[in-house]
């Protein structure tokens, strides 16, 4: 190729990086070229700078060493460029395949194209297909590898170099070293950092993987000029990843990747509002990801960061892909299906898991990251909240209600309305006078106690021991000058000024551990709910604004939404330090920061398991908390999102999530809160939560027919506990997802891709609610395995197919999957109670007559019990009629308190005509209409291994 060629001789020549090297001083700005390679861009006369800088040329006289010859004084950017010719001529890519070149949103022109060292082709006008895209042909400020790979302890490493500088960036770095580490045979790490700078590197732990890098998966290839590197599935040949399919640049405070996609079937990136599960690669959406307090709107930048995504391939394979930056950065979802990459700082630091099941690929990807802690059993019951009750008496009214209709309910919240003026750590003496005593009185029902906190303090009032402390420790979060930054957040007023605890510093985290267990004493939480630690301020970035500099006028600068022009919208400063960097690299990390010491201190405060929730999270936040998923809407459409959101953070390895049941924003009605109250009974993390100023959604204040079937649904939650406490134990031993979309236990039956209206517990249970307004019926699709009503054992006569099915205003359908074994317990109004009620199997059969679970049981409350060993474990199998428990870990004592009643058993081809039990005959049981065998009174030890033989 004669440009190629062109480079080397060039270089020879000049054996000299960078265009920027050549001496200034001449009339020139950025972008200045040696006179021999220049490349007229006003051959004609009448050339001047403005003409010229209009035409995105540089304008500047000759080198002083040009000696009189006639060097152009207006030239292209890059000397390589090829005058327009006919449209399309050079670079062209079909459309399908074209990668936008566009920066920003704004449309571009054919000069601003040609800029850019993109191909202009509109030749498709009006289509969503980029008449301005990226083409190795034309783009000559590529990297290209130098030398070959060396191999390194772990890996492959070589340098990346580029000589020519791209136009539209400043500070790009002209070398790099790309890294592939081949950390397990299924975990590949890719790194690719400055040879000669030390960046930002996000603080996450990254654990080590279990297995060895024997037999790899994966095969890693390149391509030398332009560089590029594809990620191959060996097996398969499929490419996962293939960097090809744009441009790679990589500057200070602007980076951007582009990769082909072996398939459209994608899910994650967040967190924002996302209206399918499976992106849609036809819209050409763009996600922002940078921290926000910002109620959901489509695509908007909401509360946590996951630059995490999981692709199923071609024949079911799946992988998973975590990109650690937490930087502002935007994934564009392009035709092709490709994905254009833009991060505004740190490093292209990204772990390929390369499962093959998704369940392999959640457990490896939570193996490198994090696992949840096992969630308290309480934590599991329902919980009720509001913004809004103002005064302890609405409190209870509400409370009341939930119990004069007998609705389970095992927390009670209080929000900001709770405190004196709004104030951290305290309550109101005005308007909960004996709120202490409620909570006490609440804990003698079996009822919790969650309430919240928010990070900022206000400096308002000088006898405030969180500030005052909090000055002398010196834990806020700096301006420039080394003052405390001041913003705005509760308590919400001109006069209220607060600052931001740096959660990151050793001295911030001793005081707000020590804050938070002294909390315990003034009201008796059970677990904690942070709030507000995006961080959210009232201000944009601070009382006075924010210094004009790159830190908080980057560039480039992502917008969480379409309406905020600056980074620092109603957040902090890019240019406030924190004790590990400025806020622009750790503006996403705040909530994460702020995660394990309140953990620590409600640990320290409660002495049991207790909770911590997060509003913002980030990679690997599910060490220390958990997630609600925010302001959402009291809307229709927001049922459907919630199953979106709660599928995508299972994936991410924090499965204990769930929306605000009946919607936060705006007023519910009875016919949302009904199906809701349904939906909201499977959510791993449910809880009806509202804002102020709106009429009140608990349960019981809708009257007696929403109150009955949230009670209704709410009782198959709590009969299903043990069985949702054990998925928990799987995740925290193992890292699978909990709620998981129907693919995860189907990769290979492809109609399950686009599914995200139903979800399943585990692997045994499939729940299928309605999720619109005025419907009686449900569309489910149900798997090629045996499915049963949960409800009547009634076996559905399809399979892989769809099915249409009645479901009145009070019922949410849920199925049991054959093959599953799912131990239950009896329900009460809230789980201390049901704690102490019977225990029970539900056994459904596959089309061999087998069926397996198991059932993890503890105290519920005591810390880390899977490690320290305080557990019961028991598997139960069947096969050939035989129903068989045997203990695997017998842990804890008081399961042998407990009985084992009852065994409904779904599936058998003939009626049962004997029970034998531990050999004994066992004559208490039923063949139902539906098939389903029922056996009551077994009154076995729940700690027991035990036989039960069906004839
Ligand atoms: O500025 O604490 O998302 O759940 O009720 C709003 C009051 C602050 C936002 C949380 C919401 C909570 C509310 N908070």
């Amino acid at each position: 190729m004669t440009t190629r060629l062109y480079v080397a001789l060039f270089l020879a020549a000049f054996a000299c990086p960078g265009f920027a090297q050549v001496p200034e001083g001449y009339g020139c700005m950025e972008g200045n070229l040696p006179n021999e390679v220049r490349q007229d861009c006003h051959p004609e006369p009448g050339a001047s700078e403005q003409i010229c800088r209009a035409r995105g040329c540089v304008w500047c006289g000759p080198d002083p060493s040009a000696d009189g010859q006639n060097f152009p004084h207006c030239f292209y950017r890059n000397p390589f460029y090829v005058a327009p010719g006919p449209s399309c001529d050079v670079g062209y890519v079909q459309p399908a395949l074209r990668v936008d070149c566009t920066d920003g949103t704004e449309p571009m022109g054919e000069m601003g194209c040609r800029y850019r060292n993109c191909t202009w082709c509109p030749d498709v006008p009006g289509s969503m297909y980029p008449p301005c895209f990226t083409s190795a042909a034309v783009d000559d400020t590529g990297y290209a590898m130098v030398g070959e790979p060396v191999q390194t302890p772990g890996g492959i490493s070589f340098t990346i170099t580029k000589s020519l500088i791209s136009p539209q960036f400043e500070n790009q770095f002209t070398t790099l070293n790309f890294e592939a580490t081949f950390q397990s045979d299924y975990r590949l790490r890719i790194k690719i950092s400055p040879s000669d700078t030390q960046r930002f590197e996000v603080p996450i732990q990254i654990d080590p993987p279990a297995g060895s890098n024997a037999n790899l998966l994966y095969d890693v290839t390149f391509t030398r000029s332009p560089f590029s590197f594809r990620v191959v599935r060996k097996s398969s040949g499929a490419v996962l990843f293939d960097t090809s399919a744009g441009k790679f640049q990589f500057a200070d405070q602007f980076i951007t990747m582009s990769w082909r996609l072996p398939t459209e079937n994608v899910y994650g990136l967040g967190e924002n509002e996302q209206r399918s599960f499976k992106h849609d690669f036809a819209e050409r959406l763009k996600y922002t990801l940078y921290a926000s307090d910002q109620a959901p709107y489509f695509t908007s930048s909401l509360y946590g960061t996951h630059p995490v995504y999981t692709v199923i391939e071609n024949g079911g394979n799946t992988h998973m892909v975590a990109i650690i930056n937490s930087n502002a950065q935007e994934f564009h979802l392009l035709p092709g299906p490709s994905m254009k990459y833009i991060t505004i700082g740190g490093l292209i630091d990204m772990y390929f898991f390369l499962g093959p099941t998704p369940d392999q690929t959640v457990q490896q990807f939570t193996e490198a990251v994090g696992r949840s802690q096992m969630p308290a059993y309480w934590s599991l019951g329902f919980q009720l909240c509001r913004w809004g009750y103002d005064n302890i008496t609405n409190m209870k009214a509400a409370v009341d209600r939930t119990e004069f209709y007998q609705i389970p309910h095992d927390v009670q919240y209080g929000d900001i309305d709770i405190m004196r003026d709004e104030l951290d750590f305290t309550y109101s003496e005005v308007n909960f006078p004996g709120l202490p005593a409620y909570i006490e009185e609440l804990k003698g029902k079996g009822i919790k106690f969650i309430t919240i906190l928010d990070p900022a303090i206000s400096t308002i009032d000088a006898d405030y021991e969180p500030y005052t402390l909090g000055t002398e420790m010196d834990v806020w979060i700096k301006r420039q000058d080394g003052t405390p930054m001041t913003g705005h957040v509760w308590p919400y007023g001109a006069t209220a000024p607060c600052h931001f605890p740096d959660y990151a510093k050793n001295s911030t985290r001793e005081w707000w551990i020590y804050l938070v267990d002294k909390f315990h004493d003034l009201l008796a939480y059970d677990g904690l709910w942070i709030d507000m630690n995006e961080p959210a301020n009232f201000d944009n970035g601070d009382i006075q604004g924010c210094a004009n500099n790159t830190w908080n006028y980057p560039p480039y600068q992502p917008k969480t939404d379409a309406n905020k022009a600056d980074m620092h919208f109603k957040t902090l400063c890019g240019d406030h330090v924190d004790s590990v960097s400025i806020h622009y690299n750790t503006h996403s990390l705040y909530g994460w920061f702020e995660s394990e010491p309140t953990l620590i201190g409600a640990r320290s405060g409660t002495g049991k398991r207790s909770l911590v929730l997060s509003r913002s999270t980030f990679i690997g936040s599910q060490r220390w908390a958990s997630h609600w998923l925010g302001d959402n809407w009291s809307h229709w459409s927001n049922l459907h999102f919630s199953i979106i959101g709660v599928m995508q953070f299972n994936l991410w390895g924090m499965p204990y999530v769930g929306p605000d049941t009946c919607g936060f924003i705006g007023n519910s009605n009875a016919a949302m809160c009904q199906r809701w109250g349904e939906l909201g009974a499977f959510y791993p993390f449910s809880r009806n939560h509202n804002v102020r100023d709106t009429i009140d959604q608990d349960p019981g204040a809708w009257g007696a027919q929403v109150a009955a079937s949230t009670k209704a649904a709410l009782e198959v939650r709590y009969t299903l506990l043990p069985y949702l406490y054990t998925l928990f134990y799987h995740h925290v031993s193992s890292g699978t997802a909990v709620f998981r979309p129907l693919w995860y236990n189907h990769q290979d039956d492809s109609r399950t891709y686009p599914i995200d209206r139903q979800f399943m517990w585990g692997a045994g249970l499939l729940i299928s609610p309605v999720l619109t307004e005025a419907t009686t019926w449900v569309t489910a699709y149900f798997p090629n395995s045996r499915h049963f009503s949960y409800y009547t054992g009634d076996e559905i006569p399809v399979r892989g197919n769809t099915l249409n099915m009645t479901a009145p205003l009070d019922f949410i359908h849920v199925h049991v999957v054959g093959g599953n074994v799912l131990p239950t317990q009896e329900p009460a109004r809230n789980t201390e109670a049901a704690r102490l009620n019977p225990l029970g199997v539900i056994v459904a059969l596959d089309d061999g007559g087998s069926a397996v679970g198991d059932l993890f049981y503890d105290d519920g409350d005591s810390i880390d019990t899977h490690l320290t060993g305080a557990y019961f474990h028991a598997v139960y199998t069947m096969s050939s009629g035989t129903l068989t428990s045997t203990v695997v870990h017998d842990g804890y004592p008081e399961m042998g308190t407990k009985t084992l009643n009852t065994i409904r058993l779904m599936g058998l081809t003939t009626p049962a005509t004997s029970v034998t039990v531990n050999g004994v005959s066992h004559t208490d049981f039923e063949n139902l209409e539906s098939g389903e065998v029922l056996v009551r009174n077994l009154n076995l030890v729940a700690n027991s291994a035990f036989t039960v033989v069906f004839a």
